[in-house]
């Protein structure tokens, strides 16, 4: 039990978390440390939402509100995280969600399915098929679900499938708060920030953003000012941390 008090307690609480779910078989031990890596990204940019973030959040809510078949990709770290802030997102963007596994398990998906499910998110779900360009069981998705999407919503993604779907002409909206990373590349919009200060942003935009101005802000959109800016920020701490 970490105390409320403790000055680094949401990162605590967070691990705590992500620990239980990789013991409970919903989180992959992989994930464990795809969560590290963020964690230091986060810490570069003092741990909050910068305001180019937060215009990337809107952007990526006007994307969501304008797409013709929009869908949430959900993961062992997201189902981990954010269980109780996808149903919201889903709500207010009108979106499917879909469980898609980089370390894919048929017992892995539905455990995720279920955690998702006991908190109100209505799945895309049937038999998946290899449909995406890539080798392996990565090459799965379902057909009604992230295949025919024209915007994909991908929360801490592999890069090898970002630009897989990129490749399929599709309109990728990446959560990642490594802006060097191949998924922060090769994603059409970069969120650089964390998962949990995303997704509950996203969801308020897409509550509030009026039609006019989410058609004007997605034909708008230039994702290597997004990328630039958050080098620049982490740049910019950096310099001043021994101040
Ligand atoms: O559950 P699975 O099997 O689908 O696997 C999920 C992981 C995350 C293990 C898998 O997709 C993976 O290996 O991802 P990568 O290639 O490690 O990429 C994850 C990216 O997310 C990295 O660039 C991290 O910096 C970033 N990241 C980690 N935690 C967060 C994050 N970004 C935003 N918020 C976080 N909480």
């Amino acid at each position: 039990m970490i105390p409320p008090e403790h000055p680094r307690y949401r990162s605590l609480f967070a691990r705590e978390r992500l620990a239980r779910y990789a013991a409970e078989g919903i989180v992959s031990l992989e994930g464990l440390s795809a969560h590290g890596r963020g964690e230091a990204f986060d810490y570069l940019l003092g741990e909050k939402t910068t305001a180019s973030a937060l215009l990337a959040e809107k952007t990526a809510a006007a994307l969501l509100l304008t797409a013709r078949d929009p869908v949430i990709s959900v993961n062992g770290n997201t189902a981990g995280l954010a269980a109780e802030l996808i149903a919201p997102l889903q709500e207010k963007s009108g979106a499917k969600v879909e469980v898609n596994l980089f370390h894919r398990t048929e017992e892995r998906i539905k455990k995720i399915s279920r955690l998702l499910r006991d908190h109100g998110v209505r799945l895309e779900e049937g038999n998946a098929e290899r449909l995406l360009p890539l080798s392996h069981d990565r090459a799965l998705c379902q057909r009604g679900g992230i295949y025919q999407a024209d915007v994909i919503l991908v929360p801490l993604e592999d890069g090898d499938r970002c630009q897989a779907l990129r490749e399929m002409g599709k309109t990728v909206i990446a959560i990642d708060l490594n802006p060097l990373s191949r998924t922060a590349r090769s994603a059409s919009l970069t969120i650089v920030d964390e998962l949990t200060r995303a997704l509950p942003n996203l969801t308020s935009f897409c509550a509030s953003l009026p039609r006019h101005e989410a058609e004007a802000l997605a034909g708008s959109l230039d994702n290597t000012r997004f990328l630039a800016d958050a080098l620049e920020m982490m740049k910019e701490g950096l310099s001043h941390a021994m101040d």
